[in-house]
């Protein structure tokens, strides 16, 4: 008898013998046919499926579990009205979501973006991208994100922090410490996380750090407004050593003139490169011989108040705007960082950028090159990093600001940095680690898609069907 109950539970705990592989063009067609017109989050999903397919597959049990459909489709999504007053006492409505897509091993992490693109497939794609972004990060951070249709562009302070009042009134439930940790993202900054996190603190009835990116009088961390920029630098500087190369006298294109954008132009000035052009939505300026340190400052100063790219020539006519425009058409340049949004890099701008010499791209901005654009870049064996690797440095920081407000103690900028450093270091092995071919190129693509897939899979395998 209890032979024959062994046995039975034996069997039944025994993985279903595996018949059938994963085929990434399946699921994604499987995806598309489900979740029409979405089309950002098809091509996230696109590019880490087809990197680690061969993964999966060696892997049956990963299949016994329909792991995949799990892990490409949220764990769930928010979606609300945010009804605000605007300056005229007039009533305005947006939409607002948060993205909770994985929490296998960390909390919901991930940035909040208010821009009028907004949608539900652009939400889609950053989550999914951010789950796998913050398993390469080595911290317990699952994968989320939101945000809105509201424009922040040209709305008073006031109306600014009445509309994230009025966006937390309607999330402050779905968020906390252990639950879901959201930050900043485009159009979202100090200020907006300010006002957000002062509502949140209002209706939660406590102090804990339920956002980071927050100020640093009330539990924001050293170097994280800083830390996707710096960290882009200090990921492109290990894989420039793969090449025995430095960023001392290389020129190098940035886009953008936000967050992401500015901090790295400060970091590539002190490693000794030129940054040589940097962009808004309107249009980009270029400096051939690289921007001197007042011109960064002003721009920086500008940029602070909601200053636009073509105000910049008024300041210095040997400036030159060029409206309309994004830089890697431009300037030739030896390295590329684009900083500013998806898909700003297209086959045609990788074309120019190969033409031009470029032989580094690392990616700030999240998926800003096309499925194109990455082939060319791969196929002609330049050092490529996408963003999910090299950007990764903006929430890893936000996992020590976590650290920080769980010990309710702040640790200084050096050790902050140093951290920072650690971290971007360790992910650039493990994309080597993952992403070695057999002619000696690293595929940094597969390297980051297929390190931070395992860890996920394996931690959702452990916990069971959820
Ligand atoms: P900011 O809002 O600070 O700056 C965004 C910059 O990109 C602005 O110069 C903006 O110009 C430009 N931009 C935005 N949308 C477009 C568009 N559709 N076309 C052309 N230009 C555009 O955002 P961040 O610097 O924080 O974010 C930039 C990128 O980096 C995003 O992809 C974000 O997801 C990614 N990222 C950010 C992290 C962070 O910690 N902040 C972390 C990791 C990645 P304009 O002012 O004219 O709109
Ligand atoms: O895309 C990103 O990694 C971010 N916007 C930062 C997210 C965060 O939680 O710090």
């Amino acid at each position: 008898m209890t032979f024959i109950l062994v046995f039975f539970v034996t069997l039944q705990n025994k993985p279903q013998k595996h018949t059938q592989l994963m085929k990434a063009s399946e699921v994604i067609a499987d995806l598309k046919r489900r979740f029409p017109n979405q089309p950002e989050y098809h091509q996230a999903v696109e590019e880490v499926l087809t990197s680690i397919e061969d993964v999966y597959n060696r892997n049956p049990q990963y299949d016994d579990y329909n792991l995949i459909d799990r892990l490409c489709i949220p764990d769930r999504i928010f979606a609300f009205r945010v009804s605000w007053l605007d300056d005229k006492g007039k009533v305005r409505n947006n939409m607002g979501y948060r993205v909770q897509h994985n929490n296998a091993i960390g909390p919901y992490k991930g940035g909040i973006r208010f821009h009028s693109s907004v949608n539900i497939s652009i939400l889609k794609f950053l989550a999914f991208e951010q789950t796998f972004k913050n398993s390469l990060t080595t911290l317990a951070m699952g994968g989320a994100k939101g945000g809105s249709d509201f424009s922040p562009r040209g709305k008073s302070d006031k109306e600014i922090m009445r509309f994230c009042q009025a966006f937390i009134s309607e999330l402050w439930r779905q968020i906390g410490p252990d639950t879901d940790v959201p930050a900043g993202d485009i159009g979202v900054g100090a200020r907006e996380v300010g006002y957000m996190y002062g509502y949140y603190k209002k209706m939660a009835r406590e102090f804990t750090g339920a956002f980071t990116g927050k100020g640093l009088g009330f539990g924001g961390s050293l170097i994280r407004p800083e830390a996707t920029g710096y960290g882009n630098c200090y990921f492109l500087q290990s894989m420039l050593a793969t090449r025995g190369l430095e960023v001392k006298g290389k020129k190098v294109a940035v886009s953008g003139a936000g967050n992401v954008a500015l901090y790295t132009t400060k970091k590539i000035m002190e490693l000794g490169g030129k940054v040589v052009s940097l962009s808004d939505s309107g249009g980009t300026v270029i400096a051939p011989e690289g921007f001197t340190k007042e011109q960064f400052d002003y721009i920086f100063e500008l940029k602070s108040y909601g200053g636009r790219m073509y105000e910049v020539p008024e300041k210095f006519p040997e400036l030159k705007y060029y409206e309309g425009q994004r830089p890697w058409k431009l300037i030739k340049c030896d390295i590329a960082m684009p900083s500013a949004t998806q898909n700003e890099i297209d086959g045609s701008d990788a074309e120019a950028l190969l033409q031009g010499g470029c032989f580094a791209v690392s990616e700030g901005a999240n998926m800003p090159s096309t499925p194109e654009a990455v082939h060319k870049f791969i196929d002609a064996k330049i050092l490529y990093a996408p963003g999910k690797a090299a950007n990764a440095g903006g929430v890893a920081t936000s996992g020590l600001e976590m650290a920080q407000n769980s010990q309710k103690l702040s640790w200084s900028a050096e050790e902050v940095d140093q951290k920072l450093h650690d971290i971007m270091k360790n992910i650039h092995e493990k994309c080597v680690e993952y992403g070695k071919e057999k002619d000696g190129y690293v595929n940094y693509v597969r390297g980051a898609n297929v390190a931070g897939f395992i860890k996920v899979a394996d931690a959702m395998m452990a916990q069971g069907v959820l």
